[in-house]
């Protein structure tokens, strides 16, 4: 069966494929809209490549989200193809309005039909076969399927990257994403080893590696510098040391100390062999181009997956730097505030301007770390004038107890003219500052719904 849907999400990538050809043939530049985080600047960096690989031309810009008034834009464009990247299958009827042909590689959750007939487009999305878009296949995915028989040098690696950023991976990699990674395996663009997950190995030392490692969470020590040096202190390592100096001896004591703390710290990692340092692990690869994105400096990830490295590599281990104790500024808020806990969900609000950008994250480490209660799905809520962006999350247990958030977040923001949806596990929504405790009620009820019919099938 999965094999079958499989099989009908392969066939649509290779139509797109065959479009993408033709417009590179005859000699038109290639008109690319994505996303601005890791999993939208891979994909961007997916198709890129390919088109440069087939001596082609593009354009692109990365947003934060696809607003009408940006379509509203490009529909003045003439561009003979467009590419939509990890955004589109919500906004079908205006991507339909555009001069030229379009391809819309994305794997957020639909609910508009499979629109077959529309010749214009052609719409790649896991959802539409039947897979699903969270574990499955991220963007970065959609658009190496999309480029498959058309790279000269393999791309599995940046699909990979772009999965990692969806947070595909943190458990066993299933899916079309096995597919891409075997694709990888083979090409010679991946490699495979069990190590313990430890973050910027080669960059910091060992303190910092370790309370900047968040997948898995350590208790105690993740988004905690003095945790993370007593942690070193007490097993008689040196924090100081980068990970990668560490004789063997020192590397078992860690490794076993670490594994009485979470035993999913050693485990499958992915490298890229032909990489630079900074970038050959899989995962920091994807928290720096994320790290990008959250600056608004999306040009620079952008041209590192084009392979323009240096300056633009030192840069976005600055922002990574801002990022990263953003990160830990906002742990400790956290611990200190906590969340307003309704009957099925938690929420926390801030009208910080760092914290804004970072609330997504804080709230899933925040889980993982259990500093928020992992019963309820979190909304992290920023003000933004007089609307309030709102980005949920959850654990994967709760998802198998029924909760859809990317459900109940488009639901409840119908009811004041928001716009909201996304995943199961993470979704978000913007809707108006007045409504926010309606809006808040709604999700509750609607998440205390979903949990109880659950209940009731089983
Ligand atoms: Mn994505």
């Amino acid at each position: 069966m999965t094999q079958n849907k499989q099989h009908y999400l392969l066939n649509r990538a290779d139509e797109a494929s065959n479009l993408l050809k033709k417009h590179i043939d005859q000699d038109h530049v290639v008109r690319i809209i994505s996303h601005n985080d890791s999993d939208g600047i891979s994909a961007a960096g997916i198709m890129c490549n390919a088109i440069s690989q087939q001596k082609g031309k593009f354009h692109v810009t990365i947003v934060p989200r696809l607003r009408e008034s940006f379509l509203k834009k490009i529909q003045n464009e003439k561009y003979k193809l467009f590419v939509f990247c990890d955004m589109g299958s919500a906004s079908l009827d205006s991507i339909s309005r555009l001069n030229g042909e379009v391809i819309i590689a994305d794997h957020h959750q639909t609910t508009s039909p499979d629109n077959e007939e529309d010749e214009k487009i052609v719409h790649i999305n896991p959802h539409l076969f039947g897979l699903d878009g969270t574990r499955d296949i991220s963007a970065s995915g959609v658009s190496y399927l999309v480029v498959r028989q058309l790279q000269t040098k393999s791309l599995a690696d940046l699909a990979l990257v772009g999965a990692y950023g969806d947070m595909q991976c943190a458990d066993n990699i299933i899916g079309i994403n096995k597919m891409i990674v075997d694709d990888g395996l083979k090409a010679g663009v991946l490699e495979v080893h069990d190590e313990l997950k430890i973050s910027y190995k080669n960059e910091e030392p060992l303190y910092k590696s370790l309370a900047y490692t968040f997948n898995p969470a350590l208790e105690g020590i993740s988004g905690d510098m003095e945790g993370s040096m007593e942690f070193l202190e007490r097993i008689g390592l040196s924090y100081g040391i980068k990970f990668n100096d560490l004789g063997d001896e020192e590397r078992d004591i860690l490794k076993e100390a670490l594994i009485g703390k979470n035993p999913k710290i050693f485990g499958t990692v992915y490298s890229i062999p032909q990489e630079i340092p900074t970038l050959r692990n899989v995962e920091d690869y994807s928290n720096i181009l994320d790290a990008c994105g959250k600056n608004k400096k999306h040009g620079i990830g952008l041209s590192i997956c084009l392979g323009e490295r240096d300056d633009n590599v030192n840069e976005a281990l600055q922002f990574l730097k801002k990022y990263q104790d953003n990160l830990i500024k906002g742990l400790e808020w956290i611990k200190k505030e906590g969340s307003i806990s309704l009957d099925n969900i938690q929420y926390i609000y801030t009208e910080d301007k760092m914290r804004k950008s970072i609330m997504g994250t804080l709230s899933t480490a925040g889980l993982e770390l259990q500093i928020l209660n992992p019963e309820k799905p979190v909304l992290a809520i920023s003000r933004m004038d007089n609307l309030i962006k709102v980005s949920a999350r959850t654990s994967s247990d709760l998802i198998n107890k029924g909760v859809n958030l990317g459900y109940a977040l488009g639901e409840a923001s119908k009811s004041f003219n928001g716009a909201g949806g996304g995943h199961n596990i993470a979704a978000g929504a913007v809707v108006p500052y007045k409504d926010m405790g309606n809006f808040t009620n709604i999700v509750d009820e609607i998440v205390g719904k979903q949990v109880e019919k659950a209940l009731k099938i089983e």
